[in-house]
């Protein structure tokens, strides 16, 4: 048996903040996982640090159903994002050792391929309407099959998901949250507008996608699906925040916009009420904040039940580790819909080098060994970490809202 010697958790900003595992074993074999947790990156390394690391020494590799039980219902407090992505780093790390050990990708251990790649969509980002589609022409040109498209809102100065760079976007900005300011009824009239001129310069064979980023109110985020309709989105993405799972259902009532969901669920727990009363069509909770591969499978074994679909979530604050993982399970599954593929920065890529590749719209996890991703540390050692959050959001009166 391959047993596990020692683990260290890896803190490094080359771009951004990542939280990074490496499990090493007696024969030599390392696998890593990701546990960076946006904004609260400290949490989950000392969480893995003094709570997770000293019950691993000593344990089998290769048992790594009983390992994600032991430390779930071991801890006895249970879920949670701290603790879930704590869970997913040892679990992507030990399925990237069971690979390396049997010579096989991750996929294929997982069943093999079902599919020849993962459709992904990229972010078009603009301060107008003008900007975002033609960044959209640009990834459309670069063989995009599905594109996210955000605008800034005229009379506002800042919006969800515009950046000053087409590529890198990169929310979580300041050493102390940025304030952001929101007004639902400017937002509302915008985004129809933006659907429209994307349907008149790219046509009709590229899926169009959206990110409400849980700012409307059930009836607000109906209306929205409605106006989008004739432009068949692909999906709205978190229309309006998922703890309140009944909302869904008076979304659903007025609209056939697909609706997407859960880039912050932790478990199953999360997502269950509204894959089982068909609330959502695709479900984005993702291996890194859900418990990595081994829960991120049973989610979607459970979704295909209700044919509804992933679509994990890869923003940049997900590191390579993690888009490797999405991959490996994404290539395996039924019921893989789509992937989010925000391009993570050169210092990123440089410091996780990785086998993923992108052609035809689709990336493929590659065919070494394991996930198929490593982290160069000496590098990571020049990037050191500095605290950044996320934004938040403030009504034009001043009163707080969802960022
Ligand atoms: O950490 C939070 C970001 O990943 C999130 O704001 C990005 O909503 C997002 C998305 O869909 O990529
Ligand atoms: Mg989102």
């Amino acid at each position: 048996m391959p047993k596990i010697v020692s683990a260290r958790v890896i803190v490094a900003s080359p771009g951004r903040n990542f939280t990074t595992l490496k499990i090493e074993c007696d024969d030599g074999t390392t696998g890593v996982g990701d546990a960076t947790l946006n904004g609260r990156e400290l949490a989950v390394a000392a969480y893995l640090s003094e709570h997770v690391i000293p019950c691993l020494i000593g344990r089998d590799a290769h048992r790594i159903e009983d390992i994600w039980q032991y430390l779930y219902k071991g801890a006895y407090w249970r879920r949670g994002p701290v603790t879930m992505a704590a869970i997913a780093a040892v679990d992507m790390a030990l399925w990237d050792i069971k690979g390396k050990i049997a010579g096989l990708p991750v996929y294929q251990l997982l069943g093999g391929a079902s599919r020849e790649g993962c459709m992904v969509y990229g972010h078009a980002n603009g301060a107008t309407i003008a900007d975002t589609i033609e960044a959209a022409l640009d990834y459309q040109e670069q063989g995009y099959k599905a594109i996210r498209l955000q605008c800034g809102v005229p009379g506002m100065a800042s919006t969800y998901g515009v950046s000053q760079d087409r590529y890198f976007y990169e929310p979580a900005d300041n050493d102390l949250p940025t304030e952001n300011v929101w007004s639902t009824s400017k937002y509302l009239r915008v985004v129809p507008e933006l659907f429209a001129a994307a349907r008149e310069a790219l046509g009709w064979d590229v899926h169009l996608l959206h990110d409400v980023h849980h700012r409307l109110t059930p009836i607000e985020a109906a209306r929205l699906g409605k106006d989008l309709e004739p432009y068949r989105p692909f999906w709205i993405e978190d229309a309006t925040p998922a703890e309140d799972q009944e909302a869904f259902r008076l979304i659903r009532q007025h609209t056939t916009t697909p609706l997407a969901v859960g880039e912050i669920f932790s478990s199953v727990w999360d997502c269950k009420a509204l894959i089982e009363n068909r609330l959502i069509d695709y479900i984005r909770a993702t291996v890194l904040h859900a418990g990595g591969i081994t829960h991120m499978r049973q989610i979607a074994s459970l979704a295909d039940l209700y044919q509804v679909r992933t679509g994990c979530h890869g923003a940049t604050d997900l590191s390579p580790v993690t888009m490797a993982a999405a991959l490996h399970l994404g290539l395996a599954i039924p019921n893989f819909g789509i992937q989010e593929y925000m391009r993570h920065t050169v210092e990123t890529d440089a410091v996780f080098p990785h086998a993923y590749r992108f052609a035809d719209g689709m990336l493929h996890p590659g065919d070494a060994p394991g996930l198929g991703v490593d982290i160069d540390e000496a590098l990571a050692e020049t990037f050191p970490y500095a605290r950044a959050y996320l934004p938040v959001n403030r009504l034009e009166d001043g009163t707080m809202w969802s960022w």
